[in-house]
């Protein structure tokens, strides 16, 4: 959909619709962004951490991983940079499902989560949005496996639910691709784009972009 008439038109039924938070736009790609290189996957060593305020800090393998039981939820994803991408379908495991299924033990004293990524890339979110339903640990992006620069081969993501005003809803810095490990906090701290001026909370309906 290169068209720019259509595009118009497909943004203005978005914002009709309620669904296009202010000072954003509609993009008809799926833009990749990210600060430096995509790092190389080698699932044979690859693992992601939890350690922190968590009973026994412990990693998942890749076939580990893929064994949890999974989620798919459709998202409208909505980038500091001024761009939004409505209904992508997302497909991984909720955080929610490794408490559930007593594998992650969290610490009643954790509030925070450091998600930290190849590279060192962080970005930093209260518990409890990354407890809700937007919040996914994804492996696959409109039904296949997360490309290189997407992520692959698991990335953090968060993005909108239409008609649910009851999630917080943070813009997409706040998903870290080729994610590595979660540690559990109880004092917030901030991240890669969070220490460098981004607004610590970044939620989408308030414009929260930068602190200054
Ligand atoms: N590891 C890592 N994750 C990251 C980033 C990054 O620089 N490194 N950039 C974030 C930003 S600013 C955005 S908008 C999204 C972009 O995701 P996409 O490239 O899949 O569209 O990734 C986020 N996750
Ligand atoms: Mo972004």
């Amino acid at each position: 959909m290169f068209n720019p008439i259509k595009r118009k038109a497909e943004e203005d039924k978005m914002r009709a619709a309620g669904r296009l938070p202010p000072g954003q736009s509609l993009t008809a790609r799926f833009p990749v962004l990210h600060y430096g290189p995509v790092p190389p996957a080698d699932l044979t060593n690859w693992d992601l951490k939890f350690w922190g305020l968590v009973d026994e800090p412990f990693s998942l393998n890749w076939q580990k991983f893929n064994q949890l039981p999974r989620t798919i939820i459709q998202m409208d994803l909505h980038c500091v940079t001024r761009w939004s991408v409505f209904d992508s379908i997302w497909e991984g495991v909720k955080l929610s499902t490794l408490i559930e299924y007593d594998l992650l033990k969290i610490k009643p004293e954790a509030a925070y989560v450091l998600q930290h990524a190849e590279y060192g890339y962080t970005t930093n979110l209260p518990l409890k949005v990354m407890l809700q339903e937007n919040f996914l640990l994804a492996t696959h992006l409109n039904g296949t496996p997360l490309t290189p620069e997407h992520g692959f081969p698991l990335r953090a993501v968060v993005g909108a639910i239409p008609d649910r005003d009851d999630l917080e809803t943070p813009y997409l810095w706040k998903g870290a691709k080729w994610l590595r490990g979660l540690e559990f906090l109880s004092e917030d701290q901030m991240g890669f784009w969070e220490q460098a001026g981004y607004h610590n909370q970044g939620d989408v309906w308030l414009e929260q972009r930068t602190r200054i």
